[in-house]
């Protein structure tokens, strides 16, 4: 019975992080009308610093776009599975032109690498499955998509918040209200970083003054792997690796699986055992894939949790504190292991 529902919980629990929210089907519309709604925002944002000029150019001819509501309420009746998921989005394709593209930009990475700390490896596999290597960033105005959210009674706090970093970003000038493009909710650039990740987290590399996520790659390069620095990579690691398990996975299981609440990421992170040592993953007859004894068994400070994406048949995965700084970026099981495989045929 437990090794039943541990297996039917994680084959309909792999959602991609980014449908996950679309669950309350009754919101209300919003009584103000959107006209004022957007005077009493002006009037906020402007105590905080961004200009009337600033604000007036960004807001020119916005209404709030019906579609982006339709996408947020989109609930797919049926999830996709991992190995649909893994199969599309580490197509073979997609190693070629990330190969290809790690070579066009050898120059670029390898400065950011050394700088930042970062393999670059990573940093390209986060940018292809990000938005395909830079070429589908999506299309949106994103005041547009960040003012229809705000403006929407779902989730107003958070995308209001989401809206007046947005302002932000323009009255500081790191790109252009024309090129201010992202997705419809609300992600920038290349990189697909929300606002407020972007005040925090973007590397302007080549010292222009601007953090230019759209346009300009190093600064793209740059940013995603501060991303993953200041989530606590480690260069001299990698995410993990899959692994063999001995015959009885439910045995295993039993006496691996997590027994307290987790807190950051637990829609992805419930779903792994426990941190182990590898001397103890070693010691419960877990192996590499080629039958061989676990690296770093002598580091007792280093921990692995186990995740078995398609259940005790499938394959098997100890993940390090790496996948974890993935897992930051993208709280899905499914896209830090899609990161991971992908920057694996980087290597
Ligand atoms: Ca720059």
């Amino acid at each position: 019975m437990i090794k039943n529902l541990f297996l039917v919980i994680l084959l309909y629990s792999q959602f991609i992080g980014h449908y996950l929210y679309a669950d309350e089907k009754n919101i209300p519309d919003n009584p103000q009308p959107f006209s004022e709604w957007v005077m009493d925002l002006k009037k906020e944002v402007m105590e905080q610093g961004v200009s009337e000029a600033t604000f007036d150019m960004a807001f020119k001819a916005i209404e709030p776009n019906p579609k982006i509501i339709e996408l947020d309420r989109y609930q797919p009746e049926f999830t996709q599975s991992y190995l649909d998921y893994i199969t599309k989005r580490v197509s073979e394709i997609r190693i070629n032109q990330g190969k290809i593209k790690l070579m066009e930009n050898a120059d670029s990475l390898k400065a950011v690498a050394d700088k930042i700390d970062v393999q670059e490896r990573f940093i390209v596999a986060i940018w292809g499955m990000e938005t395909n290597y830079g070429s589908y960033t999506g299309g949106y105005n994103i005041i547009q998509s960040l003012a229809t959210l705000a403006y929407d009674m779902r989730r107003p706090t958070y995308f209001r918040t989401q809206l007046i970093e947005a302002l932000n970003i323009l009255e500081q000038g790191h790109v252009q209200p024309a090129d201010f493009t992202g997705s419809w909710a609300g992600a920038m650039g290349q990189g697909q970083f929300m606002p407020s990740s972007f005040l925090v987290y973007a590397y302007d590399f080549d010292g222009d003054g601007k953090k230019d996520i759209w346009n300009n790659k190093i600064d793209v390069f740059a940013s995603i792997a501060n991303y993953l620095k200041q989530h606590g990579w480690k260069s001299d690691r990698t995410w993990g690796r899959q692994v063999k398990v001995p015959d009885d996975a439910d045995a295993l299981w039993e006496k691996v699986k997590q027994t307290e609440d987790v807190k950051n990421c637990s829609r992805a992170l419930k779903y792994h055992s426990k941190q182990l040592t590898m001397q103890e993953w070693q010691d419960l007859g877990v192996r590499t894939i080629y039958g061989r004894d676990l690296p770093l068994v002598t580091d007792q400070n280093f921990k692995a949790s186990m995740v078995m994406p398609m259940g005790k048949d499938g394959p098997a995965y100890l993940t390090y504190d790496n996948f974890r700084a993935i897992l930051s970026y993208n709280c899905s099981n499914s896209y830090a292991l899609g990161v991971s495989l992908l920057s694996d045929e980087l290597k």
